[in-house]
Parts: structure tokens; C-alpha cells; sequence
């Protein structure tokens, strides 16, 4: 019997499915256990601020482009919110902003990030294959891509409780994109949600969205793992670790 044949799953035991994928969230990542345990080094902290700047400045283009496929008004509606959120409202507002303050506050400057000479190819390619995938997907299916944030308040709150104390060095109030996501995200990621148990009905549909959250903690883990390589592994040719002037690489 294949799959197709098997009966759907309850919205409860749907839920519980999407959930289990939790633990292929990328907190468990080398990259982010390190951090949690403050065993970056100053570049390295560095390298993922610059690198994640790449995955925030596209959200709004994958939003944009899942608005551009939906059909339906209160969520266009929701998609443009998520979009102000990170954009701002106005100019020097937002969690583009927010991060921009994040790299800044870590010792990078705002033309650095802004150029993007820091992303790593395997981050450029993990956050294009999101937004490609966001651009040509039904709506419904790239809202289901976006329930990796499911997972992600204990990551917001581990980096609000511990960077004070394991990165001193890193100014406090710049951690106001992890407030600002702990407040914003619960409603996103159950939103989706519910849109998510609503539209995928059967067995084999339900195997799908599993599939497409699978897809974006992939996403996740191949970019925390393009900076393992080239930050912790300082494996050529895409170590550029960034010597600053009179520092060491570390
Ligand atoms: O800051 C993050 C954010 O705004 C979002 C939106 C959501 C999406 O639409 O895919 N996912 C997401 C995530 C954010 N931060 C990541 C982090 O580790 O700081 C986690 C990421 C996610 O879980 O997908």
C-alpha cells in the first residue's frame, strides 16, 4: 500500500508530524550549539552576522513573492505585515535595520553586510533555493516552508539569555532583532499553521508539506554548515576570515 493509499492524518497527529521535524532544526547545528556555548570567536560571531544578513534581506522578496501568488486577501494582508516587520514601516525602522545594528554592535560595518562580499556560496545558494522556491510554489505550499519557525523561539530566547554573558563585547541593546522576532513570530508561524492543517487534506498531501518543511530545515542546516567550513574548518578557498587590521584570523 502506498502512501497515497493510507488514510490522512488527524489535524492533531498532522501537527504532531510537522512538529517531530524539530529536531532537524538548525539550533542543534554545530554552528549554533558552539554559539549557545560561547565558543565563537569574535570573526566567527562576525562571519554569521554577515552571512545570516543575506537570509534576513530576502525574506521580504520571499514573502513578496508568495504574496504575488495569493489569491487570498487576509493573507496578502498578513504577507504584508511580515514584509513591514522586516522592511520597517519607515527608513532606520525594521528588522533590516535591526540587524544592520546586530553586525554593527559585532564589530561590522554597515557597508560590509550591505555589500555582501562576506556570503558564502553554500548561503547564497540555500536562501535562493528558498526564494525560488517561494516564487513558483502554490502559496499555501511556501507558507508551509515558513513553519521551520515552529522552532525557533528557544533560539531567540538562548541568544537573548546567554550573548550578554558569553559575548560581553557585543552591546546588549543590539540584540533588539531577537526581541523584536520573539514577539512577531508566534503569531506568523500559527497563521501559517493553520493554513498549513487547512490545505494539505490526504495522506500523500500531508507526506508533502512534511517534505517542504524538510526542504527549509535544509535550508537552515546547509547554511550553518557553509560557515562551519569556512569559519571553524578554515577550509580554502572560502576561508575568508576576515583579518583585521593588527588581529589574528581568530
Ligand atoms: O528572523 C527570522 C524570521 O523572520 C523568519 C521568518 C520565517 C520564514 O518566513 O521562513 N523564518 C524565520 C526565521 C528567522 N530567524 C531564524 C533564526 O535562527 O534566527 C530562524 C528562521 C526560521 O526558523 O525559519
Amino acid at each position: 500500500m502506498g502512501e497515497s493509499d493510507l488514510a490522512p492524518w488527524d489535524r492533531g497527529e498532522f501537527e504532531r508530524q510537522l512538529r517531530a521535524l524539530g529536531e532537524r532544526y538548525h539550533s542543534a547545528h554545530p554552528y549554533h550549539v558552539m554559539m549557545n556555548e560561547g565558543r565563537l570567536t569574535p570573526t566567527q560571531l562576525r562571519g554569521w552576522v554577515a552571512n545570516r544578513f543575506y537570509y534576513q534581506v530576502n525574506l521580504p522578496l520571499k514573502d513578496a513573492a508568495v504574496l504575488a501568488n495569493c489569491s487570498e486577501m487576509a493573507v496578502r494582508r498578513r504577507l504584508v505585515q511580515r514584509m513591514v516587520n522586516q522592511d520597517g514601516a519607515a527608513q532606520g525602522v525594521g528588522g533590516i535595520e535591526a540587524w544592520l545594528k546586530l553586525g554593527e554592535a559585532c564589530g561590522l560595518s554597515r557597508e560590509e553586510m550591505l555589500s555582501m562580499r562576506d556570503v558564502l556560496p553554500g548561503v547564497r545558494f540555500a536562501v535562493d533555493a528558498y526564494v525560488n522556491f517561494a516564487r513558483r510554489a502554490p502559496w499555501q505550499e511556501a507558507m508551509c516552508a515558513s513553519l521551520s519557525e515552529l522552532f525557533a523561539s528557544s533560539i531567540h530566547q538562548q541568544r537573548l539569555a546567554n550573548w550578554p554573558r558569553l559575548y560581553p563585547w557585543v552591546k546588549a541593546d543590539a540584540l533588539e532583532y531577537f526581541r523584536e522576532r520573539l514577539h512577531q513570530g508566534p503569531s506568523d508561524v500559527s497563521h501559517a499553521l493553520e493554513i498549513a492543517l487547512d490545505y494539505f487534506k490526504t495522506r500523500a498531501e500531508q507526506e508533502r508539506a512534511l517534505g517542504i518543511l524538510a526542504f527549509k530545515l535544509d535550508v537552515l542546516w546547509t547554511m550553518a554548515d557553509a560557515m562551519y567550513l569556512a569559519y571553524l574548518v578554515n577550509m580554502p578557498p572560502y576561508s575568508v576570515v576576515r583579518k583585521r587590521e593588527g588581529q589574528s584570523a581568530t
